[in-house]
């Protein structure tokens, strides 16, 4: 297996590609993935303040690295959501990588600072732990992005969360969602900060070879919650079509992009945006589920 670029010892194969690279060779790719990416969708430049989402797992922690590595002007966000030893471990991970490389770090920990549980607002509310979490992290990306004057937030999903997530949506045809999905999520309101993926086109693989090489350290657990998720499922079906056909998951994601998305444009404009009575942020009801959340927790611990 000779590298695709030098002809020195390929090792890693990336068969969607039909290509091997060395350890540098891999390494110039990634790289130029991530750029084009970037310069592709407009996602930001080196003059904009950008927010990393970081969750310490090898995705958020190769987007981190690379962006930082590249000069781009990167904050990086950690929630610490109460998930026991999995967010105490997290947070280490990320600590120690900030700190190790000098890099500017905001921490939020739900529970010490709004005295919010995602545990027993799932029971108070019946939704899902992960329904409530993921609210919560969407509000706090966008409130501290905004309030510490970001251009953009970057999150580290990759391709198999795209395909996975894109694949889920087709099943239900969720239009709203199906309109939404985008490398790019443009804002659409005055406090609503722009929402950018520049690993869209990386797979989960070619993340941990980047972490690998650049000897990162990162979480190796998956959040408990994770476990036996819709989208795992839909991965591993994904990854049986790639198998197959390699290329599947790149033309599933890029088609939709340029064939089908614009298909659903209309329904995300029907969308009626308002500011939050209580926080002003955005939301679609009167009082945004945030909000809802901190008032519901604070009579809980009254009564
Ligand atoms: S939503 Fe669910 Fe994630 Fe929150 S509870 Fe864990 S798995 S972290 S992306
Ligand atoms: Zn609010």
């Amino acid at each position: 297996m000779k590298c695709v670029r030098c002809k020195g010892k390929g090792i890693i194969y990336l068969k969607r590609h039909n290509a091997a690279f060395c350890q540098d060779c891999f390494l110039y790719y990634y790289n130029n993935q991530v750029k084009k990416n970037i310069k592709k969708h407009k996602m930001f430049d080196k003059k904009d303040k950008v927010l990393v989402v970081i969750s310490g797992g090898k995705d958020s922690m190769a987007l981190w690295h690379i962006l930082a590595k590249e000069g781009y002007n990167v904050t990086g966000m950690y929630i610490n959501l109460g998930i026991g030893e999995y967010s105490d471990k997290s947070q280490q991970v990320v600590e120690n990588f900030a700190q190790k490389n000098n890099l500017e770090v905001i921490i939020k920990d739900i529970k010490k600072e709004y005295g919010l549980d995602i545990y027993k607002l799932s029971k108070l509310l019946k939704r899902s732990t992960c329904s409530i979490c993921g609210s919560i992290k969407r509000y706090l990306f966008n409130k501290i992005a905004y309030d510490g004057g970001f251009s953009a937030v970057a999150t580290g999903h990759n391709l198999d969360d795209e395909a996975a997530t894109l694949l889920g949506n087709v099943l239900s045809w969720e239009e709203g969602y199906l309109a939404r999905q985008s490398p790019v999520l443009e804002s659409t309101h005055p406090k609503l900060v722009k929402k950018v993926k520049p690993l869209y086109t990386l797979t989960e693989r070619e993340n941990l070879f980047y972490v690998l090489i650049n000897k990162i350290e990162f979480l190796h657990d998956e959040c408990p919650h994770a476990v036996g998720a819709r989208s795992i499922l839909y991965k591993e079906v994904l990854n049986s079509l790639e198998e197959e056909s390699p290329g599947t998951k790149q033309r599933f994601i890029t088609s939709f992009l340029e064939k089908g998305r614009k298909h659903f444009q209309d329904v995300y404009e029907k969308v009626e945006l308002k500011e939050c009575s209580i926080c002003g942020q955005v939301t679609t009801t009167d009082v945004c589920s945030f909000c809802r959340f901190v008032r519901l927790s604070n009579q809980n611990t009254e009564n």
